[in-house]
């Protein structure tokens, strides 16, 4: 078939090897030429340039992690001069200062031509319309699938996040094919659209390009019945690159990872130790071709797994599953590991609830309390409140039921819980 950089996606399984072992072997010597960072690093692990001639040797190879870029904060990680980076993006640290990432001329095609196969991926080309609903600026959302909506030849509407009445308008005036948002975001316009009467099944939107945030496959089925659309997971971090790390394809078997500029692995989060294929654990990404920030074995903290069985798309990239959390938002409540995504997968299957929702943790005494704040759709709401003491009821059991935790559920009005326009926040932990 034939799409955006094809070609490179089709690789057969055994040059993609030899292409990442040589891209692996000439981040080594770049990183120990041009970072005192890892030359330091990699002197500690007995490693010099010409050493690495197989994929394998990758383990043995020290990981980055978030805190490295906070102690060489702002640019002590960079490879590049100054002179040659065009552009800085910042993610904001949960603890102080942002991380800093920063883009060569050649950086910036190479992303936009990520960003590209990623609009393709869900079978954009030069005659689509692509509104860039991700938020502009520091964020890498906006200008990442701008400059990728770009490159495709398609026509970018750079509209940024918020004022969902405008977004709706061009979507109708200028026949928007692509929308680019979180899933937060789809959530507000599907809302502001049904107080303003307008119908997504008389819009000529096509596919929808969500992600920046966790969400769940039967958020996916709500947005794309009511959307009218297909509605593709896709991933990235500042870190890396931005939006253009991995994509969904049409077939929605998980996510094709740019494999031929970033080397996946996955790590068991508490020992390091790689995990084998299928397994869950800690995503690390060594990020081989970038001139300004390369990483080597950068661990996300985001949990998910990897397989290379061939798919249908005839992408021959390994695939992650959908990024359920993070190791650090996992919540441990009386000893029992929960990923907010899984609330939301249970919370969507309750039809008489809107998918907004807010997840509160506190600690009364010695005892961790769980609070699930959930909207009603509207019928409900006005309905007697013996159908809401019974939907609480049924909320409770499918949470018992599948995590085996008790919560204590409270119902609210439709549109009373904090919207997002960008990532959404779903968890206010009291006990930190
Ligand atoms: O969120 C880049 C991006 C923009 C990706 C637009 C996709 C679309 P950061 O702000 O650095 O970068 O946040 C990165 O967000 O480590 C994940 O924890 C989370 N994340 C990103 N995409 C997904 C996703 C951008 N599809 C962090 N599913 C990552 C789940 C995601 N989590």
């Amino acid at each position: 078939m034939d799409y955006f950089d094809s070609e490179d996606q089709s690789l057969p399984p055994e040059q993609l090897r030899k292409l990442q072992t040589n891209r692996l072997a000439s981040l080594v010597n770049y990183l120990y030429e041009n970072v005192l960072f890892y030359r330091n690093k990699l002197k500690h692990c007995g490693v010099k340039p010409g050493d690495i001639n197989s994929l394998e040797q990758l383990q043995d190879l020290p990981f980055t992690i978030k805190e490295d870029f906070r102690d060489n904060y702002p640019f002590g990680l960079f490879a590049a001069d100054l002179e040659d980076v065009v552009r800085v993006h910042a993610s904001s640290g949960t603890t102080g200062k942002p991380t800093v990432v920063g883009y060569t001329k050649q950086d910036i095609d190479l992303w936009s031509r990520l960003a590209a196969r990623t609009l393709a991926c869900g079978g954009g080309s030069a005659n689509d319309v692509v509104q860039v609903a991700y938020g502009y600026g520091l964020f890498t959302g906006g200008l990442g699938m701008h400059y990728g909506g770009e490159k495709l030849g398609a026509t970018v509407i750079p509209i940024s996040s918020g004022n969902s009445r405008q977004q709706l308008q061009l979507m109708e005036d200028f026949n928007t094919t692509l929308l680019c948002c979180t899933p937060t975001y789809a959530l507000q316009l599907l809302e502001t659209a049904r107080e303003e009467g307008i119908d997504f099944h008389s819009l000529p939107l096509k596919t929808g390009f969500f992600g920046a945030e966790p969400w769940s496959d039967s958020m996916r089925q709500s947005i794309e019945q009511r959307m009218n659309i297909d509605a593709l997971d896709i991933y990235g971090l500042s870190e890396i690159i931005g939006p253009g790390v991995s994509s969904e394809c049409l077939e929605k078997q998980g996510l094709h990872i740019f494999e031929d500029h970033f080397y996946p692995e996955i790590i068991d989060p508490v020992s390091g130790q790689p995990l084998p294929e299928g397994e869950q654990g800690e995503l690390v990404i060594t990020c081989m071709t970038k001139q300004a920030l390369p990483l080597l074995r950068y661990r996300t903290r985001d949990i998910t797994s990897i397989t290379r069985e061939p798919c249908p798309c005839g992408r021959t990239f390994a695939r992650m599953e959908r990024v359920r959390g993070r190791t650090d938002d996992m919540l441990i409540i009386r000893g029992v590991n929960v990923f907010p995504s899984q609330i939301e997968a249970v919370l969507l299957e309750i039809e008489e609830t809107e998918p907004h929702y807010q997840i509160i943790v506190k600690r009364e005494g010695t005892l961790d309390e769980l609070e699930i704040q959930v909207e009603v759709n509207r019928k409900l709401f006005t309905d007697a409140v013996k159908g809401l003491e019974k939907l609480q009821q049924k909320i409770n059991h499918a949470i018992i039921n599948t995590l085996n935790l008790r919560a204590k559920i409270t119902l609210v009005e439709p549109r009373s819980l904090k919207r997002h326009q960008g990532k959404s926040q779903r968890v206010i932990d009291h006990r930190t």
